[in-house]
């Protein structure tokens, strides 16, 4: 069996079995004037990200592999969104106001779309998800059942919200997971670093990092 050199120890590759899920790249969180900008953040070392998101795109695609993105957004009549949810932070505008993007994570407006380079290709599955985690309220484990996977390749933002919950759902239904360590990022570097060692620790207790090299290397689809 072929491996990904990953941490706390090789990853086991089950070909045919994997698929990546890049989580909420999407220009809200990552441009200024979204929601991660209103909330009081850097946007910057978000946008960093990209190329290295790209290139693990690029190569998972170029392996056969199956891409599944995931926006954070909400129905336009907010039905969908807990009012707890929509006040917590106390930023002003907030989810559902509206920005230099339209209206703040909402389905359909500019903000919630994943950014140009990073786009869907025609035939990638896009799941809209109301919640951090990807499983909460949307059709992801049935879309993975269907393609029949056991193990998942994990990117996007923010590592310690989105990114660790929807890990740790799939670590609970039974998927092998991995991080691409520089295919993801927080607005605190700490949570990042930290979100790293939580996962690796206790013989990889909800999944393995590595970085974006070496996955490439181990499934076969390093082309640079
Ligand atoms: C956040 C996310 N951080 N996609 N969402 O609110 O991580």
């Amino acid at each position: 069996m072929s491996v990904i050199r990953a941490e706390p120890f090789d990853f086991p590759l089950r070909r045919g079995g994997i698929g990546l899920i890049v989580i909420d790249m999407q220009r809200d969180f990552i441009e200024p004037g979204g929601f991660g900008a209103a909330l009081g953040n850097d946007v910057a070392p978000l946008q960093a990200i990209i190329p290295a998101v790209r290139a693990l795109l690029d190569g998972v695609r170029a392996a056969g592999l199956p891409v599944i993105h995931t926006r954070e957004c909400h129905r336009p009549d907010l039905s969908d969104c807990p009012p707890a949810k929509r006040a917590r932070g106390g930023a002003t505008p907030t989810i559902g106001d509206r920005g230099p993007m339209g209206r703040i994570l909402i389905a359909g407006e500019p903000g919630a779309e994943i950014v140009p380079e990073l786009a869907p290709l025609p035939g990638e599955t896009v799941i809209d998800k109301p919640g951090k985690g990807a499983f909460h309220a949307t059709p992801l484990a049935e879309v993975l059942t269907g393609m029949g996977l056991r193990q998942l390749l994990f990117a996007g933002v923010t590592t310690e919200v989105c990114v660790q919950t929807t890990m740790r759902e799939a670590n609970d239904r039974g998927y092998e997971c991995l991080l691409a360590e520089d295919a993801t990022e927080s607005y605190f570097p700490a949570f990042r670093q930290a979100t790293f060692e939580m996962i690796r620790a206790q013989g990889a207790i909800v999944g393995w990092t590595a970085p974006v090299a070496a996955i490439l290397a181990g499934i076969g689809g390093d082309h640079g």
